[in-house]
This record gives structure tokens, sequence and C-alpha cells, in this order.
């Protein structure tokens, strides 16, 4: 029922559903020259780009975005690697989008991950997965705060959104 999941605002329906999540683009896509392939999925899908910039992460910050993994093994060299380089960080926003862009980004392990998937199309091992993207909406939250500031979120307006939400 897809009436029930809008409601009407000056002349918009907004989505009730909509969603804004963390991506990042590791190191090892930088290297690669995957960002524009990468940023493409996302753009072609029909989300919304709300922030994006460049930068090397501290290692405190790699350590607060993986915290939950703390007690892992492989906590170190993740915070290592994923502070060795440039990382390509971004907000989308659309319907949905914390799961939709788990789908486009596919299973953690490469060789569990779809082709057709960012890392089924373009990853071999686990520790160089080329992307980041947020698994719920808490995670979220918490990941858009701690990498950008309110007000590096850009507030705008689709032109043809009639064309991509009903
Ligand atoms: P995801 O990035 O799909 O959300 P995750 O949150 O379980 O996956 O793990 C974060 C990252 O840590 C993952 O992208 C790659 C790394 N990682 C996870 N499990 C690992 C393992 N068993 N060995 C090495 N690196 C691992
Ligand atoms: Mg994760």
């Amino acid at each position: 029922m897809l009436l029930e999941r809008r409601i009407y605002i000056k002349n918009f329906f907004i989505y009730m559903n909509q969603e804004r999540t963390f991506i990042a683009i590791k190191p090892d896509g930088v290297q690669r020259g995957l960002i524009s392939e990468i940023i493409g999925r996302f753009e072609k899908k029909g989300f919304k780009l709300v922030a994006l910039k460049q930068l090397i992460p501290t290692k405190e910050l790699a350590e607060k975005h993986y915290g939950i993994h703390k007690e892992r093994p492989f906590f170190a060299n993740l915070v290592d690697f994923i502070s060795s380089g440039p990382v390509v960080a971004m907000v989308w926003e659309g319907p949905d989008v914390i799961l939709s862009a788990r789908k486009l980004i596919g299973a953690t392990k490469p060789s569990e991950s779809e082709p057709g998937t960012i890392r089924g199309d373009f990853a071999i091992d686990i520790g160089r997965n080329i992307i980041h993207g947020s698994d719920g909406e808490d995670t979220a939250n918490f990941e858009i705060n701690l990498w950008f500031d309110e007000n590096d979120l850009c507030d705008w307006k689709v032109s043809d959104n009639q064309w991509r939400i009903e």
C-alpha cells in the first residue's frame, strides 16, 4: 500500500521511509580507480548524494568507526588499512537506502558476494573489499555523525524526483 508509506508536506510527497546511509570507498577502491564506478552505481540506481569528501582517516577515526569489531582478531589490521590512505566518504539518501546500499555492495566476503554487486565485481579478498556501507539505522546515524558535520550535509531536491519516486 504505497499511499500509506508517504505523507504530503508543502506540495511534496515525502517518503516516510526516506533514509540516509554512510558509504565509504576504502583505500583499495581509491587506489584501484574505482571511485567513479562506485559513485555511478549509486547515482544510476537513483539515490541522492547528500555529502562527499576525500580524507585520510586518523587511526582514532578508524577505531571509532569500527569500534564494534574491537575484540576481533582482524581489528588492528583493519584500522591500519582504513587509515593507510585516502577514503571517499559519502552520505546517500533515498527510500530504504540502507538496505539497498548493502545489496549494491554485496556480501562482506568477496567469494560470497554475487556478480553484479560492487564486491562481487571488483574484490577477491575480505581484507580488500573496496567499500563500506552502514548496516542499520542506528549505525547509519552514528557513522554519518562521526564522519560529517551537520553543515556538510547538503539539503537539495532532485529535479526529476517524480520519475524516481511515485
Ligand atoms: P561489512 O563491511 O560487510 O559491514 P563487517 O562489519 O562484518 O562487514 O566487517 C567490517 C570489515 O572488517 C569488513 O568489510 C572486512 C573486515 N573483516 C570482517 N571480517 C573479517 C575477517 N574474518 N577477516 C579479515 N577481515 C575481516
Ligand atoms: Mg559492517
